[in-house]
């Protein structure tokens, strides 16, 4: 099945082939940096304007990883110790090179080995692409975990997918979304090493066959499948100066040998060419999070070649060191899925215990229940995948059986438990019946793992009490919550090196790897000399993006302004919308004279919109339209700025969020799972306005109600009036809101283009809006008032900054991945020799 040969002919240590270490000077760095640009490379002329001089670096740094990589990687296979895999089909990983020099300790050393040829390490690093394997949120948290667990030496390897194509580009075309591919390996991408010799098999299609072997059991063969190669790229996830380096491994699908040969010989080579075609498409684009989007077959090959590839890979490992049992797998291996996009790894490895490793059902239910753990991310009932049967029927029959299978063993318990409670049967069964039949997989990850956890209190509290409220009641022991964090090492330290060595003059560095500390900000809160580095950290922050948004936008920001940001993926119940609402209430203001005693402000709005989803899209051009009418009238001089920031990812966030002064986290509460953009706001000392949503409600815990913008109804009241929600009549009550709506309809933002802007004025306008955006106009406006009063007062701003950079240490993903291991993985941390 393999590429190569399975027996594993190793020829002993790797001892022989070490030499002593890579230097970490300047020199080093300089003589491994031109041997690849001259060598590997083959340029002769310096330039920048080429990613030739990114790429050499990266080489030069990459050897040094690879050092670190190699002898973590000895410790493993000699220690075997408890390991975690973290199934996910996005990785949003953003730039490598600066990670790794600021892990590797070399970025002054770099820095310095540039400067001998006249560049600026900065520049060299913008050559570099984004890795934008990911949506938003959830694969970007992905990649925080990584990074967390490598510095914890927490051995956790990343499985996910090798798109060729990641998150779209944005562009704006007079006000409107367009995307474009991004292609962003075709420069090369020069942290991934292709391991062929671990490449995989994987079937689709095809028929089941029932017979019984010479024991008299059961046994099943799936034949006739269509089988596509999974082929493993490695990057090297290094821990911060700890001497680890993870592996984050990314499959790509390539067409097998068998597969093209078998029509070559049927004589048709150009349907063998087309079928090379249709294999290879499985990690050919990254889908983007909507729910017109899902449903499509491709993205059902994407899961199933993810989960079983990095399933067979852990099984082939296990049995090269521990040869054909499997006791004691359990013990070893633990499967967190990110959401449920690799739930189908649930029954994958039944399969392939039952089928390809012997086992009975019992031994392999055993095991798949104590190694898979699952974490939801959305409260949203229309995000809940869900799959055809007859979908599942066509592509992987034999999980299908298996599905069956799970599915009648686990009603049999429900009923035994509730005697004659149908209906709760068809709540609980992994196969949904309304209408088309179709596979629940939230319920088969459920079913199928010890534990099941939320991203946020609040959110993993509804959990229990709304979506998965029978399964919660069933087994409440499997219930937890896991609050979300980000890396303080990209999300503070790397990006913002003026207030990082504001706070380190003040507290020492310890943060970098126990943000805890931060605590001890407290105790310079009312030091001048502390409290003026904070503000020119701050202002020179906000020069920097000021600078970065008139390049991308030509609008110009006074960075005195109050910069007041909204960055995230826009969805309806984000609701960007409200910020566009409060936006034109100001522009109205400044219109009607109302203006003169408003704080100078620069509203910047950021994210992409799902291609398929046209509401989104609609948001995108109402925000474009309602800033160029702003930044074009007069009126507005040195008071109110709009823009719309475009392309935003990773890289731009690195700068957005060092220079904010408002962070914006005003979704519809109990939407929004969790929410990490806030945590980086807040770390990076934003304050925040918000509703009581996701980890909103626990950063306002951590900072103080007095230093939290509080606004909007909760959960609760939002249950409350839904049934009788009258938009109208809020409007039509409220004079300010009135005069925003009239604005609107009037047709002042789309002068040229009638009628364009209806869908999204009409939008909240309607009592059945779920996002009840009108609901919560009012306290909307109030908080921003406060927040306006408050910045007005500098000094007051400067401490409210202060003490939320200094509450933010338990908004550290190393605190999450201590929470994770503590209660899931129970894994020892790594020392490399
Ligand atoms: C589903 C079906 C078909 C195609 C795509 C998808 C799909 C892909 C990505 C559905 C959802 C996603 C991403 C979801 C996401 O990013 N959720 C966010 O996760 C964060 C980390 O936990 C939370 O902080 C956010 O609150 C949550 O919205």
């Amino acid at each position: 099945m393999n590429v190569l040969n399975e027996t594993d002919p190793e020829l002993g240590s790797l001892e022989l082939l070490q030499k002593s270490r890579l230097g970490m000077d300047a020199d080093a760095l300089l003589s491994d940096l031109s041997h690849y640009y001259t060598r590997m490379l083959g340029r002769r002329t310096l330039r920048t304007d080429t990613p030739f001089l990114y790429q050499a670096l990266a080489h030069a740094v990459r050897d040094r990883l690879m050092e670190r990589w190699n002898d973590t990687n000895i410790v493993l296979d000699r220690d075997t110790p408890r390991r975690a895999c973290y199934l996910s089909m996005e990785f949003l990983m953003g730039r490598l090179l600066h990670n790794a020099l600021f892990s590797l300790g070399a970025v002054d050393a770099s820095s310095e080995a540039l400067q001998a040829l006249g560049v600026e390490l900065a520049q060299v690093e913008e050559l570099g692409h984004d890795a934008g394997l990911g949506n938003g949120g959830l694969g970007r948290l992905a990649a925080c975990f990584l990074d967390s667990c490598a510095t914890l030496g927490l051995p956790v390897v990343g499985y996910g997918l090798r798109y060729h194509y990641g998150m779209f580009r944005q562009r704006i075309r007079q006000g409107y979304q367009v995307e474009e591919p991004d292609p962003w390996l075709r420069e090369g991408f020069p942290w991934e090493i292709e391991r062929i010799e671990l490449a995989r098999t994987i079937r689709f299609g095809g028929r089941t066959l029932t017979y019984r072997d010479r024991d008299g059991s059961l046994r099943h063969d799936w034949t006739d499948t269509r089988d596509v190669l999974a082929v493993p790229y490695d990057v090297p996830i290094p821990g911060y100066r700890n001497g680890v380096v993870n592996t984050l491994r990314l499959w790509s699908a390539e067409a097998t040998d068998e597969f093209d040969l078998e029509e070559f010989n049927a004589g048709s080579y150009t349907e063998a060419v087309e079928s090379k075609t249709a294999a290879e498409n499985i990690s050919m684009v990254l889908y983007p999070n909507t729910a017109t989007e899902s449903g499509h077959e491709l993205r059902l090959r994407q899961q199933y070649f993810l989960a079983s590839a990095s399933l067979q890979d852990v099984l082939a490992d296990w049995h090269r060191r521990e040869g054909p049992g499997l006791e004691g797998f359990a013990e070893k291996n633990c499967f967190q899925l990110n959401d449920t996009h690799p739930a189908v790894a649930v029954a994958e490895l039944m399969r392939l215990l039952l089928d390809e490793h012997g086992q009975g059902w019992d031994e392999a239910w055993a095991i798949t229940r104590a190694t898979m753990a699952y974490t939801n991310h959305t409260l949203l009932p229309e995000a809940l995948e869900t799959w055809p049967v007859s979908m599942f029927e066509r592509l992987l029959p034999r999980l299908l059986e298996i599905i069956y299978e799970i599915n009648a063993r686990f009603l049999e318990e429900v009923s035994i438990r509730w005697p004659g409670d149908n209906e709760r049967l068809a709540r609980m069964s992994l196969i949904g019946e309304e209408g088309e039949r179709r596979v629940r997989m939230a319920f088969l990850a459920i079913v199928g793992s010890f534990s099941v956890n939320g991203v946020a209190e609040l959110h993993s509290r509804l959990l229990r009490e709304g979506l998965f409220r029978d399964f919660a009641e069933l087994w409440p022991e499997k219930f937890n919550n896991k609050t979300n964090g980000v890396t303080q090492r990209r999300w503070l330290a790397a990006c913002n090196p003026d207030l990082s060595a504001v706070i380190t003059d003040a507290i020492g560095d310890g943060w970098i790897t126990d943000l805890d500390q931060l605590e001890g900000l407290r105790e310079h809160v009312d030091a001048p000399k502390f409290r003026s580095a904070w503000n020119a950290a701050q202002l020179a922050s906000k020069q920097r993006l000021a600078a970065l948004v008139q390049a991308r936008t030509e609008v110009e920001l006074d960075p005195a302004m109050l910069f007041d940001v909204q960055v995230k993926r826009i969805h309806e119940y984000k609701r960007q919308l409200l910020n566009v609402l409060h936006a034109v209430h100001l522009y109205d203001r400044i219109r009607r004279g109302d203006g003169d005693d408003l704080v100078p402000r620069a509203i910047i709005i950021g994210g992409k919109a799902a291609p398929g989803y046209a509401m989104a899209k609609a948001i995108i051009k109402l925000i474009n339209n309602v800033a160029r009418v702003i930044n074009r009238d007069p009126a507005t001089e040195g008071k109110l700025r709009m823009v719309f920031y475009p392309d935003y990812n990773v890289s731009a966030m690195e700068v957005i969020c060092t220079a904010a002064d408002l962070s914006e986290q005003i979704s519809t509460a109990g939407k929004e799972a969790s929410g990490t953009g806030n945590m980086k706001f807040m770390m990076n000392g934003a304050v925040t306005i918000g509703t009581l949503d996701g980890a909103n409600v626990e950063i306002r815990e951590a900072v103080g109600a007095e230093n939290f913008f509080l606004f909007g109804h909760t959960v609760e009241e939002i249950a409350e009036i839904r049934p009788h929600y009258d938009p109208r009549a809020i409007i039509a009550g409220d004079e300010d809101f009135r005069r925003v709506v009239d604005l609107l309809e009037c047709g002042h933002f789309s002068r040229l283009e009638p009628g364009v802007l209806d869908g999204v004025i009409e939008s909240f306008q309607h009592p059945s809006d779920p996002w009840m955006t009108a609901a919560d106009f009012r306290g909307f406006l109030d908080a921003q008032r406060k927040a306006e009063e408050a910045f007005r007062d500098t000094e007051r701003w400067t401490t409210m900054s202060i003490l939320n950079t200094a509450a933010s240490g338990r908004f550290s993903t190393d605190r999450t991945m201590r929470d994770y291991n503590d209660d899931i993985w129970r894994l020892e941390p790594v020392r490399p020799d």
